[in-house]
Parts: structure tokens; sequence; C-alpha cells
């Protein structure tokens, strides 16, 4: 049963988790009942959400992604001797698996790849491309919210080594302590030898900071945004989308970025026979998006349930980091 799972080639990806329109209502409204209102991350990437994110990572203060891919570009070919028998790479939140390239070519003994989004648009049209593209590697996409529990599908036993690839700092949309919970987690996606590469973003210029959450050309906010039209299409809200700003600040005493829609006037909501109040100035908190110094690093692998391996910064060191962690045996 699992062997021909790995077989499978991606026609259609396999529904572990179904992101269902209770789940998204559900969080909406809860998230919107209170004081501070708030709306989880994950659902900013319907189809269009997930292309707004890809324009995104184009717009040149968006610096994080262009610093992670000069990074893995330098790296790979020392991941690749330091782990010559590694045979499954599994990526949780892989989107457009962009970057996933890097280790896919650097890493030619590779024999499976494992992409776990809930974009399933996206997720499939990785996966197909990159099933053309490299031929001796079986891609076995799941549709699945990586931070809900891990599906016993994915515990696949076939022996290999295999490691998690977390890149993108999409590790700093969790709070510390949820972070150190999701890596734990991570450990049942790996055999009692297995690794785990993590991308983080490690900046503290409040100003670069700022610029990459809010660029000119205004597609964070766009993307920001597209949470309320969602609402809107999906769940039959009536938000008057025009009537929120798009705010990006940053919260030094946690450590992070956070993107809220700031309500223009006042606005009364109706989603699923629910009325919530927006007053001038209001806001909704949409994401975190926390920033590591490398202190917090040490913290963060502490009770991350791995073990530090190795280390790689850019050259200012601070820009971007990327982590190897290794199994505690
Ligand atoms: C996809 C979570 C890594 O935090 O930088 C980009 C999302 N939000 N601009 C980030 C995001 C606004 C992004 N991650």
């Amino acid at each position: 049963m699992q062997h021909e799972i790995l077989k499978t080639r991606p026609s259609s990806a396999r529904q572990l988790d179904v992101v269902t329109y209770e789940n998204f209502q559900s969080d909406v409204l809860h998230g919107l009942s209170q004081p501070q209102k708030s709306l989880p991350c994950k659902w900013f990437y319907d189809e269009a959400g997930a292309i707004l994110f890809e324009e995104i990572t184009q717009t040149p203060e968006y610096y994080l992604t262009r610093a992670e891919t000069h990074l893995l570009q330098l790296l790979s070919p020392e991941l690749a001797r330091h782990i010559p028998d590694l045979e499954t790479v599994i990526e949780p939140g892989s989107g457009s698996s962009i970057k996933t390239r890097i280790l896919l070519r650097a890493l030619p003994r590779l024999s499976s790849y494992i992409p776990i989004d809930i974009s399933e648009e996206m997720l499939m049209d990785a996966a197909r491309q990159l099933n053309e593209e490299f031929r001796s590697l079986t891609v076995t996409p799941y549709v699945h919210d990586f931070a809900s529990p891990v599906p016993p599908m994915l515990r696949l036993d076939a022996r290999g080594q295999r490691m998690v690839f977390f890149p993108g700092s999409t590790i700093g949309n969790f709070s510390p302590k949820e972070a150190q919970r999701l890596l734990r987690s991570f450990d049942s996606l790996v055999h009692r030898e297995g690794w785990l590469l993590l991308g983080l973003d490690t900046t503290q210029d409040k100003r670069k900071l700022l610029a990459a959450y809010d660029d000119a050309a205004g597609i964070t906010a766009q993307f920001n945004k597209n949470i309320l039209v969602r609402i809107n299409r999906e769940l039959r809200g009536n938000f008057n989308v025009d009537q929120f700003q798009h705010r990006a600040l940053f919260n030094s005493a946690e450590s992070r970025v956070e993107i809220h829609l700031v309500a223009t006037q006042s606005q009364t909501v109706e989603i699923g026979g629910h009325l919530f109040v927006f007053e001038p100035g209001e806001t909704i908190h949409t994401e975190n998006c926390y920033k590591y110094s490398l202190d917090a690093i040490e913290q963060l692998a502490h009770g991350s349930g791995w073990q530090l391996d190795q280390v790689w910064g850019d050259e200012a060191g601070i820009w971007f980091t990327e982590i190897l962690f290794k199994t505690i045996n």
C-alpha cells in the first residue's frame, strides 16, 4: 500500500486533510470575534493568494527569497557531500517549489520528493513540472495543512535517509513556542536517522523589514486584502475591501513583523449570519513574521527535539540563515 503511494505519478493529490469550508468559516468567525480581531495567515493562500505571494518574492524590497536562493546555491554542494545517501526530501508548505530545484539539482542520488501544501493548484502545477524536469525522481504531492497532525500516510517506513526541507522563514509565522512544537512534529516525517534543513530570516534592521512587508508597488497590500476577497467569495461575506488599508509594523518586544488590515471607516460586516462591527482605525491582525537573532536560534534549537548540525549564513550573517539539524539518537 505504502509502496504503491510512492510510485504513483502525481495526476491528482491525495487529499489527506481536507481543507474544508467549515474549517475556514470557523477560523474566520472565531478570529473576528476576539477583542483584537485576527485571521490565521494560512488562509491567505487560495489560488490568487499563492500567485500574489510569488509576486511578492519578485519585488525589489522582499529580500528574503533572493538571500535564501543565494545561500542554497552556496551550501547545496556541501550538503550533497555531507549527506551522500539522502533519498527523500519532504517539504512542508512547498508552494511553487522553486527553491527546492537548487537542492534537487545538487543531490543527484535523491529518488523521492514529497511536497506538502494547502494550495492545491500551485502544488499540482509544481509537482507536474518537477516530474518532467527530474525524470529519475518520484514526486508525491500531498494536499495537507502541515501544522495539523502528520497523517499516518506520511510516516512511510520505506528505508533510506530523509530530510525535511522547511525554507522561506515559514516558521516565522509561528510563535517561538509553536515553532518548537512544529519542529518536534517534523520528527515523525523522518526515520531514526534523519535531517531537517530550516531557512530563517535573521534580519533585525527595522527599515529593511518594513519595506519588505510593505512594497512600493502595493503587492503585499493586495496579498493582505485578498483574504477579505476570499471571505466574501467563499463564505459570502460582505466586506467593503476598499475601506481597509494594509499596515506592516515591527513589534520589537516580540521581534516580529505584524501585518494588519486597518478599517478606514466604520463598517458592519455580515458573514454566515454573524455581524462584525468595525470602528475607524480598528485592525484585523492577519500575520506575524518572527525574526530570529542568532541567540534566538539557539533557543529555538534547544526545545526543537533536534540537534544542531551546521549553520550557514550569508556574507553579513544576519540577512538569512540556513540551519541543518539532525535527529537526536
Ligand atoms: C511565506 C510566511 C515566509 O513571512 O515573509 C510575505 C509571508 N507575508 N509578505 C513571510 C509574507 C507578507 C512570508 N512567508
